[in-house]
């Protein structure tokens, strides 16, 4: 009931926002006609697609380019509105919209689906991917297929992976070197099982927060210390309220775009076959903006204060994951495990 009332509530900022105007879309909408998206007969639609980054982000830039091949592939039939930085809530709260209807697209990492369908975040376990090319060739090969799949079941679709990046360790108490120097530290992970259980097998304090939450937190000194990939670090300004960053890189952290069956099945095949194909070439876009934002910014991030640890000793930290591991092979199954990690 208590879930109920909550959905309802969403619904009505939802609707309330969208409807008046409320939240900003963070692009010039080139005006296309703000009609039904069910139309399917080639009129102008209007798709909304939210996301919880700075409009300076990867999310952001991989969103923009989306908009502008998805106008060229329907001759600009189909119009993107982006509404950047949780203009329409957090990323559970924007799946939730979706689900029930009141939010067109969302741009989410995987973080917050532990709530919505565990099997899907296999992807979430620390030190799983050896680099972002292992990464994007499994989850763009039968195994991401595979996975993308199980959302269908829970009235969610998975349209393209897209990516977050590498996460790594900021904090306001001391330099991370080893596990140890983690303990005690209250420190902001996504609402993500697998996420809690790492921080607390490295001795933290590991606390859920959504991400429109976290930067107030971190200024209020509520939390120590966060983890996130360095575009989130940079483009959030998270360098004005954290001292210090250890390039642990402990989980990699794919994005997918999704919608819903219902929004995606009222869109006629052409304008299906459109969106699918901008997801798909805007995931490929965005993955390269971060690689070039991950270059870019790191020195930037040194330059403005922050004390970065480069090199440190992962050993330390992958061993002390593996009880992280013996738990989650009995979810997921050792066989699923292994096959990512020898693809
Ligand atoms: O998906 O919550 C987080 O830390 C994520 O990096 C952010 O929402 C982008």
């Amino acid at each position: 009931m208590k879930k109920f009332l909550m959905l309802l509530a969403l619904t009505m900022v939802i609707a309330v926002l969208a409807a008046c105007g409320g939240s900003e879309s963070t692009d010039s909408t080139s005006g296309a006609d703000d009609a039904d998206a069910d139309s399917g007969s080639g009129e102008a639609i209007t798709i909304r697609v939210g996301h919880t980054l700075a409009d300076t982000s990867h999310y952001q830039e991989g969103l923009l380019y989306f908009k502008e091949i998805l106008a060229e592939k329907t001759n600009g039939e189909i119009n993107v509105e982006i509404y950047a930085a949780g203009s329409l809530g957090g990323e559970r709260d924007m799946v939730e919209g979706l689900q029930i209807g009141t939010v067109d697209l969302v741009l989410t990492s995987t973080g917050p689906m532990s709530g919505f369908v565990e099997d899907i975040t296999v992807v979430d376990l620390p030190f799983l991917f050896r680099d972002a090319e292992h990464a994007h060739a499994v989850l763009d090969g039968e195994i991401g297929d595979e996975l993308l799949a199980k959302l269908e079941p829970i009235s969610l679709k998975g349209l393209a992976w897209w990516e977050n990046g590498f996460r790594h360790v900021t904090n306001n108490v001391r330099p991370i070197e080893k596990p140890e120097d983690l303990q005690g530290l209250k420190l902001r992970t996504m609402e993500n099982e697998i996420h809690m259980a790492t921080f607390s097998a490295f001795g933290a304090s590991p606390t859920p927060m959504a991400f429109t939450e976290l930067f107030s937190a971190l200024q209020q000194g509520v939390i120590d210390g966060n983890e996130n990939p360095i575009p989130v670090i940079y483009t959030s300004a998270f360098n004005e309220v954290q001292d210090y960053l250890t390039l642990t890189g402990h989980f990699y952290n794919p994005s997918i775009l999704l919608t819903s069956p219902t929004f995606f099945d009222g869109l006629s095949p052409e304008h299906q076959e459109a969106l699918l194909e901008a997801a798909k070439e805007a995931g490929d876009y965005e993955r390269q903006v971060v690689q070039r934002m991950e270059q870019e910014y790191l020195d930037e991030l040194e330059a403005a204060g922050m004390e970065i640890s480069r090199d440190p000793d992962l050993q330390p930290f992958i061993d002390a994951v593996q009880p992280v591991y013996e738990k989650y092979s009995e979810v997921f199954g050792q066989e699923l495990i292994d096959a990512i990690r020898n693809y």
